[in-house]
Parts: C-alpha cells; structure tokens; sequence
C-alpha cells in the first residue's frame, strides 16, 4: 500500500478535556505521522463550510455548534495507507458501536461529541487538507 497524507481533527469535545496528547499518542501508535498540525477556534462560516455536505442532515446545527465551541486541532497524518488507517483507529461515528480500543470507544462521549474527525476518502483528504493548511505548512 502507498504512502497516503489524511486529514484528521482534534475536535472541541477533546480539546477541552485536554487530550490532544493522548489523541495523538494513539494516532501516533498505530504507525501515523503528524507532518502538519495547529489550533485553530474555527468560525461559524469555516464550520459551516468544512461541514457543507451535511447541511441538509437534522443534526447540521448541532455539529456546527460543537466546532465552534472551543478549540479544534487540525492535523496531516502521513503513512501507509493513512486514510483507513486512520478511519480504523477513530472508530465508529456513534462511540457505542465503536470496537475496543478506538479513539472513540475510549474518549468519546456521543454521537455527536465524538472527538476526532477523519477524511474518508482519496478525494475528500486532498480537499479537506487544503481547506485548512498552504502547501508550506505540510511538512514530511
Ligand atoms: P464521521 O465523522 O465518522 O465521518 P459523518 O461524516 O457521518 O461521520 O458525520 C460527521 C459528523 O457529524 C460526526 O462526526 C458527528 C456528526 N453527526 C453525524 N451523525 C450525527 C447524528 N445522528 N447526531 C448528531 N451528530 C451527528
Ligand atoms: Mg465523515
């Protein structure tokens, strides 16, 4: 498998009760690479945006509510087959369907305070990176 780059978010439910470290050493742990990362309290548009192919589901103020509630930390995760990879070790969307061990099994609080965010695709990584970082501020 190539050498793949995701998109991953610390979300504002984790930031707050101090895990970014934690998210990070599991990331970490499961062979991924942090090759760009920053804190960023995103706006009501940026959320909105980001989050735009959602905005017609029921719970699209709710989600956009959450992210602008606190801090968020975005991060490039670089590694062998990153973007599955990385899906794996977050777990299911709903923490009560999550396997054993997942980010979400362990530090999430509900479907909707999930903790972390990943790319679930080729395609949506390379936008969702470039929504956040310049070229110059993905460092492998
Ligand atoms: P994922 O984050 O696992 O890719 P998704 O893309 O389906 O999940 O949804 C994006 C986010 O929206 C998800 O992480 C949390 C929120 N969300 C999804 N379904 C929800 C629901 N039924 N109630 C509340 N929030 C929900
Ligand atoms: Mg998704």
């Amino acid at each position: 498998m190539a050498i793949e780059r995701t998109f991953s978010m610390i979300k504002p439910d984790a930031t707050k009760r101090n895990l970014t470290g934690a998210i990070t050493k599991m990331l970490e742990d499961a062979g991924l690479r942090v090759v760009a990362s920053k804190r960023v309290w995103m706006s009501r548009r940026e959320a909105e945006g980001f989050y735009a192919v959602h905005k017609d589901r029921p719970f699209f103020g709710e989600l956009v509510e959450g992210m602008t509630s606190g801090p968020t930390v975005v991060q490039v995760l670089e590694g062998e087959g990153a973007i599955l990879k990385n899906r794996e070790i977050m777990g299911s969307t709903n923490p009560a369907n999550a396997d054993e061990g997942t980010i979400r099994k362990v530090h999430a609080l509900s479907i909707g305070e999930n903790s972390v965010h990943g790319s679930d695709a080729p395609e949506t990584a390379a936008q969702e990176i470039k929504y956040w970082f310049s070229d110059t501020e993905v460092v492998g």
